[in-house]
């Protein structure tokens, strides 16, 4: 008898915040309305020094820069504790790390619904902000782009305020997407890191060993995966034999780019196997394999001059 209370007293909460959310005939009656969570993210936009170069060096190529040219003040999203108390702790070189570009990897299921309580902590360069999400469902009010006379609160943020977003994770929603700035100072804020992942698991999808998280996108005139740019700057990925290797690809910015890893092969959604996959801006896409080749492997961009100018890293398989 308890049990039923409790779920009819859930489904009611539920029925409720997916009426306001205006969701309630998209989701009401889905297996998903059940099992749903809400998931409560905390992230705001704050002025940090970025360097696209640490160790100054392009080390397969060779050639070697000075702080100077690599290192520069940008606005990044950070992830937080609840109500912006303070950031959350980098763990560097993990997928979904807190040093900020790309921003932090907003995880959930299929079903759930997301908070994502934003703030513009950007004191230093003073320019509106917001986050703008794709893949997921909403309803306008959560939409994030700035459209004079008709966008409201959340594709404004001022310095000083906050917004929440209200997002929903439905069966389309699974797969990496990008979410980025859409305010009035985008393409700024864009080109000089506000972007990042969601990443929804689909009902059925295991969960992975690893999740390699490639964001692609040119920075402060270097090409960068994850805001970095040549070997030993690059995320170095990780995996042992046996493992279920999950990559999450997402271009941002102006330019294609075409994603490869040497020594390995997945298939696309016809079934044809595939070593190379093309990502335009904004577009995004998930590939998985069964880990089975050990080795110290390249992946790139295959653009030659995108991998040129650092669009490359490593990924390390051991037994
Ligand atoms: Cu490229």
């Amino acid at each position: 008898m308890a049990t039923v209370l409790r779920r009819i007293r859930l489904s009611r909460g539920l029925r409720a915040l997916l009426a306001a959310l205006g969701l309630s005939a998209f989701l009401l009656g889905s297996p998903a309305a059940a099992s749903a969570r809400t998931i409560d993210v905390w992230i705001a936009a704050v002025p940090v020094t970025w360097d696209v170069v640490p160790n100054g060096r392009n080390a397969i190529e060779g050639g070697t820069y000075t702080p100077e040219q690599t290192r520069f003040r940008t606005v990044v999203y950070k992830a937080y504790t609840p109500e912006w108390r303070r950031p959350l702790k980098n763990l560097a070189h993990v997928a979904g790390d807190n040093d900020g570009i790309p921003g932090p990897l907003i995880r959930a299921d299929v079903g759930d619904a997301i908070r994502v309580h934003f703030k513009n902590l950007d004191t230093e360069f003073r320019r509106p902000h917001s986050m703008h999400f794709h893949g997921v469902r909403y309803a306008f009010g959560s939409d994030g782009s700035f459209i004079p006379g008709f966008s409201g609160r959340g594709a404004n943020v001022r310095p000083g305020q906050s917004f929440t977003y209200r997002l929903f994770a439905t069966e389309e929603s699974a797969g990496v997407w990008p979410y980025h700035d859409h305010g009035p100072a985008m393409h700024d804020s864009i080109e000089g890191g506000m972007y990042g992942a969601i990443s929804i698991r689909a009902r059925d999808e295991e969960r992975p060993d690893r999740e390699n998280v490639v964001v692609f996108a040119a920075l402060h005139g270097f090409e960068t995966v994850n805001g970095k740019a040549f070997v030993g700057n690059t995320p170095l990925f990780r995996a042992k034999f046996g493992d279920l290797v999950q990559w999450d690809v997402v271009a941002i910015g102006d330019e294609f780019h075409t994603f490869h890893v040497h020594g390995h092969r997945w298939v696309n959604a016809d079934g044809t196997p595939e070593d190379v996959r093309t990502v335009g801006p904004a577009e995004s896409f998930r590939v998985r394999w069964r880990e089975d080749q050990p080795g110290t492997w390249l992946y790139h961009c295959h653009v030659e001059s995108h991998m040129a100018s650092g669009m490359v890293g490593l990924y390390r398989v051991t037994r």
